[in-house]
């Protein structure tokens, strides 16, 4: 059995931070804590089927969708488990309209933390692969008491780590604190993350597009001529291949290791698309960009964008650099 095998989440992230002698251990001891709340959320998401906890609560989210029972249990699961080390000054979780301060009895830190607590939760019923999403930031806010919505709404490059943790059919933590990206799939047996997917690099070129085709009477002339160039064309002698699970985390995850492009457009009824900058698109970008790939809205990096709201939407094209060079051209060459 290959050493790897052997190489767990904490054991990985504790000798990350050795090699950062500067380091408090503070990030490590955050790291630590999120992949302890992804095994409870893990089970949870596993029995959903088994336990009568489908269905919706009756309320809705900022956004007006139907909240499920696991969105509000990943939400609550994440607040408890991240809220007493000491290392926040402030929270934002896509399932709440304002700032989540944290409890005045705790310590208040220097750190911010922005998480997706279940993305693709429509998909739930169907079985289909969810996920949760984070993004880490220094505070920037001035003083020692709790942190403001500036701390909130800072451009993705000032993360200082980021990452996903699909529930599929195994359950794997994806994380980069700027350094390269590791995956660990959780060992049910005994409950442990084991590295899986060692310093993932995302290929230059890939023969898959994501996309909502069911969007393509609205979308932009450019993006139009660009699938429609992919559908007609062939990537080392084979047809290109559309791959579109409608879970970001999961489509992302999926272009991370086979590369290709994952696109949430901007269209005619929605010119900012509709997934969240914050939540969703500042960290998969960081993750996509610390392998090697590119992530844009279109015209800017997605990590320069500085989000004027918690809850904004923005277009995203993530995925491989050369396929993701190639439909930024086509976009181009229609605004002339
Ligand atoms: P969901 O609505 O199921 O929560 O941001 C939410 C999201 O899923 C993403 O995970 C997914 O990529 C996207 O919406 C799917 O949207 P469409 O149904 O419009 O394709």
């Amino acid at each position: 059995m290959p050493l790897k095998q052997f190489m767990t989440l904490p054991r990985h992230i504790l000798e990350g931070e050795k090699l950062h002698p500067e380091a408090t251990g503070e990030l490590s001891a955050i790291l630590l804590q999120l992949g302890l709340a992804a095994k409870v959320i893990s089970l949870e998401v596993n029995k959903a089927g088994l336990v009568e906890i489908l269905g919706f609560t009756g309320k809705t989210n900022v956004h007006g969708e139907d909240v499920k029972k696991l969105d509000l249990f990943a939400h609550e699961m994440l607040i408890r488990a991240m809220d007493h080390g000491g290392h926040f000054c402030v929270m934002a979780s896509e399932e709440d309209e304002n700032i989540i301060h944290l409890p005045p009895h705790h310590k208040i830190g220097k750190y911010v933390l922005l998480f997706d607590p279940l993305d693709g939760s429509s998909n739930i019923e169907a079985n289909v692969s969810i996920g949760t999403i984070f993004s880490i930031y220094r505070r920037i806010s001035k003083g020692n008491g709790p942190g403001t919505i500036e701390d909130c709404l800072q451009p993705g490059y000032k993360q200082v780590a980021a990452g996903y943790i699909v529930y599929g059919p195994s359950t794997i933590f994806v994380y980069s604190a700027g350094h390269g990206v590791y995956g660990f799939t959780l060992d049910p047996a005994f409950g442990e993350f084991l590295l899986s997917h060692d310093n993932i690099k995302i290929p230059d070129r890939g023969r898959i597009y994501s996309i909502n085709e069911g969007n393509y009477n609205s979308w932009s002339r450019g993006l139009k001529k660009y699938i429609k160039h992919l559908q007609v064309n062939k990537f080392e002698g084979k047809p290109y291949q559309l791959r579109y699970v409608g879970s970001m985390v999961a489509d992302i995850h999926r272009t991370l290791l086979y590369g290709g492009t994952f696109m949430y457009p901007g269209d005619k009824r929605n010119p900012k698309g509709k997934l969240r900058l914050v939540y969703e698109c500042n960290p998969v970008s960081f993750i996509i960009e610390a392998a090697g790939g590119v992530a844009i809205d279109g015209e800017k990096r997605i990590l320069e964008l500085t989000p004027s709201s918690l809850h904004e939407r923005t277009p995203i094209f993530a995925g491989s650099k050369d396929d993701i060079e190639l439909l930024k051209k086509f976009l181009d060459e229609e605004k002339e």
